[in-house]
């Protein structure tokens, strides 16, 4: 909902294989609520809803989508599945686990086969995630590519008002 109280199609979608995904994800959601960028966060699990997973990468562009974040842990094949289900650009997030701490996720979702990719980003990197979404949608929105633009400059301040060595 917008401020004047008009729904706001979400264009990037965010999904989880589970709710305890969300901790992680909701990284992502702050950082695109911080671009401007309309969004929505679901659980969607290959394995245990599967049919709800054909039915959203089956709709997502007609929903206005036009990014797909998806974490998944574990035997994370959430990522996978919906890239190979829609020719949306899908961001995979190696969510982070007991045993094996997300090294599962990360191998998972980055070793997908020739033909249908997904951009993945470090086990837990939810933010980047969100900016790598912000970066495809700049190329058609001057506005996001500005807001993108803006918070790196922001970011390049910070660091440079935290050094105390000013010779650089
Ligand atoms: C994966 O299994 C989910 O993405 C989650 O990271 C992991 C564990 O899920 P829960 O047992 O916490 O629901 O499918």
């Amino acid at each position: 909902m917008s401020k004047n109280n008009t729904v706001v199609r979400a264009s990037v979608g965010v999904l989880g294989g589970s709710k305890s995904d969300f901790p992680i994800l909701e990284k992502a959601v702050a950082m695109l609520n911080e671009l401007g960028i309309p969004n929505e966060l679901l659980v969607v699990s290959a394995h245990r809803t599967p049919d709800r997973l054909f039915a959203y990468a089956e709709q997502a562009i007609d929903r206005g989508i036009q990014v797909i974040i998806a974490g998944a842990g574990g035997a994370a094949h959430l990522p996978g599945m919906l890239a190979a289900k829609t020719p949306l650009p899908v961001i995979g997030v190696p969510i982070p686990t007991e045993n094996l701490r997300g090294l599962d996720s990360l191998l998972s979702i980055v070793q997908m086969p020739r033909g249908i990719p997904v951009a993945t980003v470090a086990i837990g990197g939810a933010e980047n995630a969100a900016i790598l979404a912000a970066q495809i949608l700049g190329l058609r929105s001057a506005a996001i590519r500005q807001r993108v633009e803006q918070f790196r400059a922001n970011q390049t301040q910070s660091v440079l008002d935290s050094q105390d060595d000013a010779r650089l």
